[in-house]
């Protein structure tokens, strides 16, 4: 019996600061049930997909600030999501800001969720690689302040859902291989991940123009090095003035593109996904009990930097 997951990568358009949270919802929802008349069974969202993309601000007001994060999952704006998964069947990933109260006071992270058929949470994820910088930089024509607003997460699970075995990712995660590695060496059969990246990138804006080719370039390595199904999901567009690029797609684990967004508004791009097609390269090329050479590895995790001879 091939194990079949429909997918539906729900890329959504900018969102404004002055967009509510109920708005946002609405066009969640209307993303759901789209999906649900495709016969989906998961939906990806982007990453921070409830609110506009903050880090770009110097924010000094902590109050101002909490306002872009979700102190309970599912709370009251958000429960209509997990409802409407019950209600459907249909499972979903999203990507948002998360304030955790623990004993030692509060966290904050770039979260993820993977939530099931019967509205329940699966796993949490909470992003590792955070670009950008700490302080606020006048140079830039605008801030980068994901080093500022959360705590960096300390690794990359997966969990049996839908059949198989899935993983997330977030944004600048899906640059990093040890982030697709980390997941392969556990079987991992299909990394969900949302993204929210501007065009133009402030320290190094020679860049800019290979933005979409870089954003395919990374995730489809990603897939075909470790067999895995790759789903990346942009909130594209001009938001607050920033303008963000889509290339939401769906990669197979050959590193092949087989469904792709092609505006930069909220459109599902939708597609069949045989989990059984990793086993021709997780049991051949890429069979790392076989193949991989780990004592020739060690810097890769002993070794931060760059260290010259
Ligand atoms: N955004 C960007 C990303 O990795 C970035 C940051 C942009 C890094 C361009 C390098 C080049 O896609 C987030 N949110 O990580």
């Amino acid at each position: 019996m091939p194990r079949i997951v429909n997918i539906a990568a729900a890329q959504l358009g900018p969102i404004q600061r002055r967009d509510s949270r109920k708005e946002v919802i609405e066009r969640l929802l209307n993303h759901m049930y789209n999906a649900a008349k495709m016969g989906c069974d998961v939906v990806v969202f982007p990453e921070l997909a409830l609110t506009t993309f903050f880090p770009r601000w110097y924010i000094e007001d902590p109050e101002e600030l909490n306002q872009f994060y979700e102190s309970e999952m599912p709370g009251p704006t958000t429960q209509p999501l997990f409802d409407a998964a019950k209600k459907l069947g249909l499972g979903f990933y999203l990507g948002y800001a998360e304030l955790n109260k623990q004993s030692d006071g509060y966290h904050r992270y770039n979260t993820s969720i993977l939530v099931g058929k019967d509205g329940k949470i699966i796993g949490k994820y909470h992003k590792v690689h955070l670009p950008g910088h700490d302080e606020y930089e006048p140079w830039r024509r605008f801030q980068h302040l994901e080093k500022r607003y959360f705590e960096a997460g300390s690794s990359f699970d997966v969990w049996s859902a839908f059949g198989g075995i899935f993983g997330m990712a977030l944004c600048n995660d899906r640059r990093w291989s040890e982030t697709y590695r980390v997941m392969g060496l556990q079987g991992v059969e299909m990394i969900l991940l949302g993204y929210n990246t501007p065009v133009h990138n402030p320290p190094a804006p020679e860049h800019d123009d290979l933005s979409l080719f870089h954003n395919h370039l990374v995730m489809q390595a990603g897939a075909y090095q470790n067999g895995t199904w790759v789903v990346g999901v942009a909130k594209a567009g001009n938001e607050e003035d920033c303008d963000m690029i889509g290339g939401t797609c769906i990669i197979a684990p050959s590193g092949e593109i087989v469904a792709a967004c092609s505006t930069k508004g909220d459109e599902l791009a939708i597609a069949r996904c045989d989990l059984d097609l990793c086993q021709s390269y997780k049991s051949t090329t890429f069979n790392f009990e076989k193949h991989r050479q780990i004592h020739a590895y060690g810097l890769i995790s002993h070794q931060r930097g760059v260290k010259t001879p």
